[in-house]
């Protein structure tokens, strides 16, 4: 098959995907053949920079050998035995992954969805065992901009007209309040039935968004004084895309689990994407004892959870974030990042400004979100050799690989800048 796939153009490629696949993306006009590291290249052997990371997934980069490694080794003894029975590597990633994020235990998914709807399920079950809510009164909050995934129960927390219509009905017991926003959190707690606060960090879907500087310590703190579940979802900015082990974390650069990091640290942690470095789905549920174990056998569960495969490679994949330094390399080229394109915004009306922490950062298109500026600068910049991705209308997402380096960083901002002010509207 892999064969047949190089006879033919990106264009062919493409016709493929039109005629045989539903339509439920529209990507870029590029067939992407190879990755490494920072790199992807198409079917004709074009170079990119990818500034995407597959939203945050490929953090390690690209087929990152250490990574691949796990994956061919345990590929050839035991892919999967389903949790009808022990395996030998599940027991030994569930105490990696809790000692490294600082937790009594981990319940292993695949999609960041699953890993969501697991969370909210747990904070039900918490509810309804531990803080004696009402059963099936419980209630989950979650903020306005929202993106979680795309399942049913997910999609009826959101306010994305995109990712909800004609989807209902939609799930109840769920409340809605704007993000940074700690007046609104703190009516909403005054709430007896509710059961958790579910927010991402900083909201990437929705365009980059960082909270006000001491939002998630305060609302971590509103959560403990009502009894509520404080729940982070990770999935995207997780896993040192930030600067930092978490976006949760405390001002320490740890790469694991540890006291300074306790003044945010999230009842319930949700991660994702980033967790596999991009070889396999793998997600997780972080809890303590009390939240974790209102779980019964039975309760919850997946075919592919767990599995040995999805196992080794997390444990590689979490290994070189830590051996590579990869945080602090995220911290370090997202200051310069940020600094060369509010260098650039002095000399261009296009862009409004940029934002973001550590390497997940976006800029603002001076065009209305309903243009298509913002797609049409990102077809250009796939013309000079850097792959993005618009996430709103006029916000374009820029999210490379944490291991780049800075001489590479550099040059992609050139590219950036050439584009942009060589961009006519
Ligand atoms: C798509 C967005 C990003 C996530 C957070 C859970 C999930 C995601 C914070 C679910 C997934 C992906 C989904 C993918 C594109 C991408 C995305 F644009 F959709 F919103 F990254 F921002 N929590 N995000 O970002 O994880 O089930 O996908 O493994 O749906 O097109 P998943």
């Amino acid at each position: 098959m892999i064969q047949e796939a190089t006879r033919r153009s990106s264009q062919e490629l493409m016709d493929l995907e039109d005629k045989y696949g539903a339509h439920n993306y529209h990507p870029l006009p590029v067939v992407l053949s190879r990755g490494e590291g920072v790199f992807v290249w198409d079917v004709e052997g074009n170079r990119y920079y990818d500034f995407l990371s597959a939203y945050s997934a490929v953090n390690q980069g690209h087929c990152h050998p250490r990574i691949i490694g796990a994956l061919k080794e345990q590929a050839e003894k035991l892919t999967l035995t389903s949790r009808a029975f022990y395996n030998d590597q599940l027991g030994v990633y569930e105490k990696f992954i809790t000692s490294y994020f600082g937790y009594d235990k981990v319940l292993p998914m695949n999609t960041g969805v699953e890993a969501v709807e697991t969370a909210m399920k747990l904070c039900k079950k918490w509810a309804y065992k531990v803080k004696g809510i009402e059963r099936y009164k419980a209630k989950i909050v979650f903020v306005t901009g929202n993106f979680h995934g795309r399942t049913q129960a997910v999609i009826s927390a959101s306010v994305d007209e995109g990712a909800t219509a004609d989807f209902g009905p939609y799930l109840p017991g769920i409340e809605l309040i704007p993000y940074n926003d700690l007046a609104a959190l703190e009516q909403a707690l005054k709430d007896p039935h509710v059961a958790g606060f579910l927010v991402e960090p900083i909201q990437g879907e929705a365009g980059v968004f960082v909270p006000d500087e001491g939002y998630l310590k305060k609302a971590r703190e509103l959560c403990k004084a009502a009894n509520v579940l404080f729940i982070a979802d990770e999935v995207q900015t997780g896993v040192a895309r930030t600067g930092k082990l978490l976006a949760t974390c405390g001002n320490c650069d740890c790469q694991s689990g540890c006291e300074n990091r306790y003044e945010i640290r999230p009842d319930i942690l949700i991660l994702g994407k980033a967790l596999s470095g991009g070889v396999f789905p793998v997600s997780a549920v972080l809890a303590d004892d009390e939240i974790m174990l209102t779980m019964k056998p039975g309760d919850h569960g997946s075919t592919f959870g767990g599995n040995p495969l999805a196992c080794a490679v997390a444990i590689e994949a979490l290994k070189v974030i830590r051996d590579e330094k990869l945080a602090e390399n995220a911290n370090h080229l997202g200051n310069l990042f940020r600094e060369r394109m509010r260098n650039m915004i002095e000399k261009t009306d296009l862009v409004t400004l940029v934002r973001g922490k550590g390497l997940l950062n976006a800029i603002v298109i001076n065009d209305s979100p309903d243009s298509h500026t913002a797609w049409d600068i990102c077809v250009a910049l796939k013309e000079n050799g850097l792959l993005a991705k618009p996430t709103h209308g006029n916000i374009i997402r820029f999210a490379p690989p944490l291991v780049m380096t800075e001489e590479q960083l550099h040059e992609c901002c050139d590219i950036i800048e050439k584009t942009i002010l060589n961009f006519e509207v």
